[in-house]
């Protein structure tokens, strides 16, 4: 692939989408105070990560440079706040750019100046202004046992919060595990009957679960709405398909050894620093729907996800595995295993993101997620264990 910068192409591909005179680009530079290189970088990676073809890249940069801004109002309940965090943490741009450039943020009770009836009047009035037309983001359980009296902001249940604001929301994202199925906070003995968005407000919702969710997921969810006018394709749990419609197992870069059955059987042992496959330390990997192994997490390198770290996955995107399924307990397989997983004629597939299509796109623009997926798959290639005793005196 031939990256060229002429005025007539974009400095990621080779095919048309801004000149370097397109006036569209050269407000958003002055607006995001963002290089055009890092711009369409992140262009990019939301193209990738929404599993688009390339053209897709210019359609996005167009829609975030001339579109009207969403307004935003985002609910906090039962939760750790991490899904906030993790959001704060991107890159491509930092959040304080997104806040400014692709979102309206009306409401939000972490980064708010304002706080108590002041803060309170803010989303009304947002509300108000914008009926039908704002974006209700949720994040953390709700607490619904005896009427919800176990969650209440200003007097009011989480619950009555919840139907007030989704009322009039043209779209509703519960954001994080928490806000999806209940979470961490719902975990038995549940004392506070903790349940997801979609069980208190029972109309369509757009659930991004995983404990943090990946930033990227919610992101790229809010420009597909920016670009197309319109929330992505939802599997029949409510996830986005472009982020939850293959399991980890599918893109681990692991993946070979759990074929050629080299297993870590103890957390420090030699199989488990020579980055052998996890399975037997619990790894919830072949039952959970996610791309974490094509995305990784905070942009920080290769490895930058539970398994490239060492640690089995949880299943925190799955309902039904992550808090609920003990770690010790083996991942149900469903055909994973030889002879049962050597490729069919015409292989099942998922969509959205995989390792190859991130890494490409790392080799094309050196975009740092990219490039980390790619790094991130040569993580334990060799097949010998390293030996326990080397390096000793
Ligand atoms: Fe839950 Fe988010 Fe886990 Fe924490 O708000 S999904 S506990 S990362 O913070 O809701
Ligand atoms: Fe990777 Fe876990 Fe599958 Fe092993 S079981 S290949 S560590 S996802
Ligand atoms: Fe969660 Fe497993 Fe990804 S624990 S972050 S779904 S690797």
């Amino acid at each position: 692939m031939t990256i060229r910068k002429t005025p007539n192409f974009c400095v990621v591909r080779n095919h048309g989408c801004f000149s370097d005179n397109d006036e569209g680009l050269a407000s958003v530079d002055t607006r995001l105070g963002l290089s055009r290189r890092t711009f369409l970088q992140f262009c990019a990676v939301v193209a990738v990560t929404l599993g688009l073809p390339p053209e897709a890249e210019g359609a996005i940069a167009q829609a975030i440079s001339t579109k009207h801004r969403p307004p935003v109002i985002w609910l906090h309940f039962a939760e750790c706040t991490g899904c906030t965090e993790s959001l704060l943490r991107t890159e491509h741009p930092a959040l304080d750019k997104l806040i400014l450039e692709l979102i309206s943020l009306d409401y939000h009770e972490t980064l708010f100046a304002g706080a108590g009836h002041q803060a309170d009047a803010a989303r009304r009035a947002s509300m108000a202004a914008n009926k039908g037309k704002y974006v209700l983001v949720v994040e953390g359980a709700i607490p619904a046992k005896d009427n919800g009296i176990y969650c209440k902001i200003g007097g009011r249940t989480a619950v009555e919060i919840l139907n007030e604001c989704a009322q009039d929301a043209a779209a509703v994202i519960a954001l994080g595990s928490c806000a999806v199925w209940g979470g961490m906070p719902s975990t038995k003995p549940n004392p506070t009957g903790c349940v997801g968005v979609d069980e208190v407000w029972k109309k369509p919702v757009v659930n991004i679960p995983g404990c943090a969710p990946n930033p990227y997921n919610f992101l790229s969810t809010v420009v597909h709405y920016i670009t197309y006018g319109k929330l992505p394709e939802l599997d029949n749990q409510g996830r986005p398909k472009f982020a939850y419609s293959r399991i980890i197992h599918e893109n681990c870069e692991r993946r070979p050894h759990f074929d050629a059955g080299r297993f870590a059987q103890e957390f420090g042992d030699a199989g488990h620093r020579a980055g052998w496959c996890l399975y037997k330390l619990g790894c919830k990997g072949p039952e959970t729907h996610a791309n974490c192994p094509a995305i990784l997490f905070g942009d920080v390198g290769g490895g930058s996800w539970p398994v490239g770290t060492g640690h089995p996955c949880i299943g925190c995107t799955e309902k039904g595995i992550g808090f609920e399924k003990p770690i010790f307990a083996l991942a149900e397989l469903k055909g994973v295993t030889p002879p049962a997983s050597y490729p069919r004629i015409v292989e099942q597939q998922g969509h959205g993101a995989t390792i190859a299509s991130v890494a490409v796109l790392a080799g094309a623009a050196g975009v740092v997620i990219g490039a980390s997926a790619a790094m991130a798959s040569n993580l334990g290639k060799g097949s010998k264990p390293e030996d326990p005793s080397e390096g000793k005196e």
